[in-house]
């Protein structure tokens, strides 16, 4: 097995591993990569859903997330689609999956399956490097803080999908979501500091409104995203990318305007999240 840097403090490429058949050796050195690297990117694998479900089971649990419409024959994978007539696509702005859960997926799982000709690409950024990256005055500001995350305002039946034309194909309108997180976490199995707010789903610190909250958070998202904490991949048929949300943000690139676009993701269940 052979890990490439994708760019220097964000993602790995992995090579000489079939995910399908792969043992448990290079299971744990891929999910070590995965909890150092923020995500790793797999070239030209044979994948198919019932190999996506047989590995996503050996990492752990599987999370059916309440939003996004599922695969008929395979419950466990989500489908990430965009059809040519819409606009809107999903995670088309800088996020962390799952932060308005109390314990937040691990990361998914996300394979190709229809690409548009060209674009359609998904950047990461490490929250890790972004926590270093920090002035030594903000990272004392933000010690010992905790957040409120939800997804209410994104996915209700009056949130921001609800008004675009991915409306339609989303689930869960009435679901209710709400956590508590410290702004800045370790990560469960490397111990390394995150940057834990995020843009879509951190509403305000513990004890302050939103309004009093906006002028931090407004601070340290500016901050997150550096020249050199993101990455960025070009999907190719047979490209498999697994990320961890504790360690990343992503953003879906929406630049692909009247072609379809389907990825099959399944979300991988966390553990509880801690300072
Ligand atoms: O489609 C993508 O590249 C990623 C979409 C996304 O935000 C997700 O699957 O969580
Ligand atoms: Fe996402």
């Amino acid at each position: 097995m052979k890990l490439t840097a994708m760019a220097p403090e964000c993602g790995v490429e992995v090579s000489g591993v079939e995910l399908a058949t792969c043992n448990d050796a290079q299971m744990q050195d891929i999910k070590n990569a995965i909890y150092e690297h923020g995500v790793a990117v797999f070239r030209d694998q044979e994948f198919t859903p019932e190999e996506h479900i047989a590995f996503a089971k050996r990492w752990g649990g599987i999370d059916i997330n309440n939003y996004f419409p599922l695969n008929e024959a395979y419950p466990e994978i989500a489908l990430v689609k965009k059809e040519p007539d819409q606009q809107t696509n999903i995670g088309g702005a800088w996020h962390t999956d799952h932060s308005y859960d109390q314990i937040p997926a691990m990361g998914s799982i996300l394979v190709a399956r229809v690409l548009p000709p060209a674009g359609g690409d998904t950047m990461w950024a490490h929250m890790g490097a972004a926590y270093d990256a920090l002035p030594d005055d903000l990272k004392e500001e933000i010690e010992g803080l905790e957040a409120f995350h939800t997804a209410d305002h994104v996915y209700k039946s009056d949130g921001l999908y609800a008004q675009t034309d991915q409306g339609k194909s989303l689930r869960g309108h009435d679901v209710d979501t709400g956590a508590v997180h410290p702004v800045v976490i370790r990560h469960p199995h490397t111990g390394r500091k995150l940057l834990y707010v995020n843009t879509a789903f951190t509403i305000h610190f513990v004890g302050q409104t939103r309004e009093e909250s906006l002028p931090l958070l407004s601070k340290l998202f500016a901050a997150a995203l550096t020249k050199t904490n993101q990455c960025r991949l070009e999907w190719k048929p047979g490209t498999v990318a697994i990320w961890d949300n504790r360690t990343t943000w992503h953003n879906a690139i929406n630049d692909y305007q009247g072609h379809a676009r389907e990825m099959h993701r399944i979300t991988l269940s966390g553990e509880a999240i801690a300072a």
